[in-house]
C-alpha cells in the first residue's frame, strides 16, 4: 500500500482541526510537550521496537477525529489510533509513520445509568477509573487486565483484553451493547443499540471488539454493568508438582465451582515479582507452581462452603499449607504480586506468547513448552489466567545470541502455537496480534479465514490508511 507523505499544507490543515497545542511533531515536541512524550508514541513495551510517527495529534471529540479521518483519506495519509500504549503486541506503534492519533482526551465517563445498569463512556478513560467509578454506586465491570491501572477502555476494547477475573465474568467484549465509531472515511456510525439482546442485522459491534483499531476509532462505547460482589475469599495454593497445579485447575470447575480468579504462578513467575516490588518472600524449597483462586458473591457463608468444596478437590493433590488471604491487606499483596509478573520480566528483555487452549488441556500445553524451550535451550517464565486456558509464556533473553534472539526463535515459538492449535486453542487469548504476532497467524487461520478479513478490512477502509500493518 502507498501512501502519501504529509505536507505542510495537510499539517496546517490538522492544526485547523484539533488546535495547535494538540499537534506535535519532532520539530515542536519540546513546544507542547517533551520530545520524550512525543517519542513514547512511537515504543513499544514488549519489544524495543521504534516506529516515529510523522506527527501526533490529541483530539478532543468524534468530530474531530471524523475531520482527521477525512482528510487522511483523501490524502492516503496513514493513521496509527493510540490508547495508553500498554498493549503487548505492538498494534500502536506507527509503522508507517503517518499520524499518530491519540484518544487521550476523549477521557469521560459521560454516564452511568443505574436502572439500566448500563454506562456511556469515552475510550480514553483509565480501566480502573471506570471500574472505581461505577463501583460507587454499587455497579461492577469485572474486566480488569494486568494494566487496568494504566490501560484505557478503549485499546481493551481494541483486542477484547481480559484479566484475572475472565474467568467467571468474560473478557471486554462481553460487555459492549453499542459503540460509536468513526470509520476510516470519516463517517460515524453507532454499531446497535443499547440493549441486551439485538437480532437486528450483522453484529457490527462485535465485529469492531477486537478489531486492533483497523476497521474504525471508536469514540464512545455503552458498558453493560454488574451489581457489584460484595464478597471475595483468595487461596494461594502451593504445589509441590507444576504439572499438578495445571491439572488441579480443571478438577475445582468440574467440582462445581466456577472463581472469580484461577492464576497460575510457576516459583520462578512469583519470585520474580516479588523481587521486582520488594516483597521478602520465601517459597518452600519443594514448592513448583502456586494456583491463586478467587472465590466472590454476595454470601460470605456460601463462599466459606465452596471453599471447603476446593480444599477437597485439591487432597487428591500434592499441595503444602494453603493460605487463606482474609485480610485486604493479605489480597492486596498476592494480586499486587501476581498482577506484577509482567512488570517483572520486563525488567530482562523477553519475548511473550499469549497462548490459549482449552482449560483441560493446559497440563498438555505446559508441558509442551517445557519440551520446547529445553530442546532449543532458552529460558521461559510462565503464569497466567488458568482458570481460562490462556498462559502467558515469556521467552528470557538471557544470554541466547542475536542470531538465536531474531531468527532462531521463529521455529519453538512456531512450535508452542501449533501446539496451541493442535490442543484445539489459538495463538492469543487477550493481548491480540498487532505487529509483534502477525507472522504467526496463519498457524491459527485458514487462508480463507483470513481472505475474509482482508474483504471486511477493505470495505471498511478502502484505501487501508487505518492502522495498516497489523494482524494479518
Ligand atoms: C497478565 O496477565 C497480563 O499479567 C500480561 O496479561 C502482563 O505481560 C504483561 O505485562
Ligand atoms: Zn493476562
Amino acid at each position: 500500500m502507498n501512501f502519501n507523505a504529509l505536507t505542510p499544507e495537510i499539517i496546517v490543515a490538522l492544526e485547523a482541526i484539533v488546535g495547535p497545542a494538540h499537534v506535535l511533531t519532532a520539530q515542536r515536541a519540546e513546544a507542547t510537550a517533551t520530545a520524550d512524550a512525543y517519542a513514547d508514541y512511537g515504543r513499544d513495551h514488549t519489544e524495543d521496537l521504534y516506529f516515529a510517527p510523522d506527527v501526533v495529534l490529541r483530539p478532543a471529540d468524534a468530530e474531530e477525529i471524523s475531520q482527521i479521518m477525512r482528510l487522511c483519506h483523501a490524502h492516503r495519509i496513514p493513521v496509527t489510533p493510540r490508547g495508553a500504549g500498554t498493549g503487548l503486541s505492538g498494534g500502536a506503534l506507527p509503522i508507517e509513520h503517518g499520524v499518530v492519533l491519540s484518544t487521550e482526551r476523549l477521557n469521560k465517563i459521560i454516564q452511568i445509568d443505574e436502572r439500566n445498569l448500563q454506562a456511556t463512556v469515552e475510550p480514553g478513560v483509565v480501566n480502573e477509573a471506570f471500574q472505581n467509578a461505577v463501583k460507587e454506586v454499587g455497579l461492577f465491570y469485572p474486566p480488569d487486565p494486568a494494566s487496568k491501572g494504566s490501560c484505557f477502555l478503549g485499546g481493551n476494547l481494541a483486542h477484547s483484553s481480559g484479566g484475572p477475573k475472565a474467568v467467571k465474568y468474560g473478557t471486554t467484549r462481553d460487555y459492549v451493547l453499542n459503540l460509536q465509531v468513526v470509520l476510516p472515511t470519516g463517517e460515524i456510525i453507532w454499531t446497535a443499540a443499547n440493549t441486551l439482546k439485538n437480532s437486528t442485522g450483522y453484529n457490527l459491534t462485535q465485529l469492531m471488539v477486537g478489531s486492533e483499531g483497523t476497521l474504525g476509532i471508536i469514540t464512545k462505547v455503552v458498558f453493560r454493568l454488574l451489581p457489584y460482589p460484595q464478597h471475595n475469599i483468595l487461596m494461594l495454593v502451593p504445589f509441590r508438582q507444576e504439572a499438578q497445579a495445571a491439572e488441579a485447575v480443571s478438577a475445582v470447575f468440574r467440582a462445581g465451582i466456577i472463581p472469580s480468579g484461577m492464576e497460575f504462578m510457576e516459583r520462578i513467575a512469583m519470585e520474580w515479582s516479588a523481587r521486582y516490588l520488594g516483597i521478602a518472600l520465601t517459597v518452600p524449597d519443594d514448592v513448583r507452581a502456586h494456583l491463586l483462586i478467587e472465590l466472590d458473591g454476595q454470601d460470605l457463608d456460601q463462599l466459606y462452603k465452596e471453599a471447603e468444596q476446593v480444599y477437597a478437590v485439591l487432597e487428591g493433590y500434592d499441595v503444602g499449607e494453603i493460605l487463606l488471604a482474609d485480610t485486604a491487606a493479605q489480597k492486596d499483596e498476592l494480586w499486587r504480586i501476581r498482577r506484577n509478573i509482567g512488570n517483572s520480566v520486563k525488567a530482562a528483555v523477553y519475548k511473550e506468547e499469549d497462548t490459549v487452549v482449552p482449560r483441560a488441556e493446559l497440563p498438555a500445553l505446559l508441558k509442551g513448552v517445557k519440551e520446547i524451550s529445553t530442546r532449543y535451550g532458552f529460558q521461559t517464565v510462565c503464569y497466567g489466567h488458568a482458570g481460562d486456558g490462556n498462559l502467558h509464556v515469556n521467552i528470557i533473553r538471557g544470554n541466547l545470541s542475536d542470531e538465536m534472539w531474531n531468527v532462531g526463535l521463529r521455529q519453538p515459538i512456531t512450535e508452542i502455537f501449533e501446539l496451541c492449535v493442535k490442543l484445539g486453542g489459538t495463538i492469543s487469548g487477550e493481548h491480540g496480534i498487532g505487529l509483534v504476532q502477525k507472522g504467526y497467524i496463519g498457524i491459527a487461520l485458514a487462508e480463507t479465514n483470513l481472505n475474509l478479513m482482508r474483504g471486511i478490512k477493505n470495505v471498511f477502509d478502502p484505501n487501508g490508511i487505518l492502522n495498516p500493518g497489523k494482524i494479518f
